[in-house]
């Protein structure tokens, strides 16, 4: 049964440079390999395009690349991102709706700066890309206001233009076109938000519902309005950090937080942002298959990956 027959783009990125534990890179195949392209393919029925090989970037990562502002692998991620924001612009730009497996959460840098700039291009500057970051943390953080020097707390303070290099080595190459507007970006699911960021999220009035609005209002009325902050008609990329949900789901991530999301209220938000018709672009990332306490970690949470992503593309329960 063919609900939403469709082109899709796949970029699988298998990069862990945004943070320091080996294995977040094996995401995507772990992905792959429990059978989701199959799925899509089969069972939603997308042509795919682009997944015929999870990327390494080898060559774009240098062997020395000692830390710049604090930040820990700047060249490797800046360039990495540089080359995933052209392969999800080429997609994009081709109308087709682009699926990014990752990988840590650095990478939604490319991604969303290649939907940016594809989105401008299509409205001819007359719409701006909305993202939906459903995570246990804001990765709103600068250089200077980071603990951990890793990129992977970073991508929003770069795409919202908070923090700026004006190296191109050093994320110098995000220009206008790839950049989202801060009053276009909803949060779901915080709760492990830095001081520095907290104070970056008030002073900017940045939209975002914590695990404490979803416990007052439940996840369906957060969901009506984080979409209608976002409006009608407005083209909308999900970027989905498979910590928001508890680990009690998806033990298996470099960063666990608990008192998260359950998996079906994860697959809900999926849900409710595919029923806006307006999904561009959607992320799945943080999934480590080499993390986790128990030896079904990793396979609970590869399940619960592939679940959020099915629910995102269209599948629904009846
Ligand atoms: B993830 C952190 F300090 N805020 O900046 C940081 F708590 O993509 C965590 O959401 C960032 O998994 C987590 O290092 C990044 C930390
Ligand atoms: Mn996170
Ligand atoms: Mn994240
Ligand atoms: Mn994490």
């Amino acid at each position: 049964f063919l609900s939403h027959p469709g082109d899709l783009g796949v970029v699988a990125v298998g990069f862990s440079g945004g943070q320091g534990k080996a294995g977040v890179d094996a995401g995507p195949e772990a992905l792959i390999e429990s059978g989701l392209l199959d799925q899509l393919r089969d069972d939603l029925g997308y042509n795919l395009h682009g997944h015929d090989a999870v990327h390494q970037y080898a060559d774009l990562v240098p062997r020395h690349d000692p830390p710049h502002r604090g930040m820990k692998n700047p060249r490797a991620v800046s360039a990495v991102t540089r080359r995933i924001a052209e392969q999800v612009y080429s997609h994009a730009r081709e109308g087709r709706l682009v699926l990014t497996l990752g990988g840590d959460h650095s990478i939604a840098i490319g991604t969303i700066a290649g939907t940016a700039k594809a989105v401008r291009e299509r409205f001819a500057g007359r719409k701006e890309v909305a993202v939906i970051w459903v995570d246990a943390h804001a990765d709103i953080n600068t250089p200077e206001t980071s603990g951990s020097g890793n990129i992977h707390g970073m991508p929003v303070s770069f795409l919202t233009g908070l923090a700026r290099d004006s190296d191109d080595g050093f994320f110098g190459w995000i220009a206008d076109e790839h950049r989202i507007s801060i009053h276009k970006i909803v949060y779901i699911g915080l709760r492990d938000v830095d001081a520095g960021e907290k104070r970056i999220l008030r002073e900017n009035g940045i939209k975002a519902f914590s695990m404490f609005d979803i416990d007052r209002y439940g996840i369906g009325r957060v969901m009506d309005l984080a979409l209608a902050h976002i409006g009608a008609d407005t083209p909308i990329h999900l970027s989905f950090d498979v910590d928001a949900l508890d680990p009690m789901w998806a033990p298996s991530t470099g960063t666990p937080v608990r008192g998260g999301l359950t998996l079906r209220e994860g697959d809900f938000i999926c849900e409710m942002v595919h029923q806006t018709g307006s999904l561009v672009a959607v992320d799945l990332v943080e999934v480590n298959p080499r993390l986790g306490p128990a030896v079904d970690a990793a396979h609970d949470t590869v399940r619960a990956g592939c679940s959020l992503v099915r629910c995102a593309l269209g599948e629904t329960l009846l």
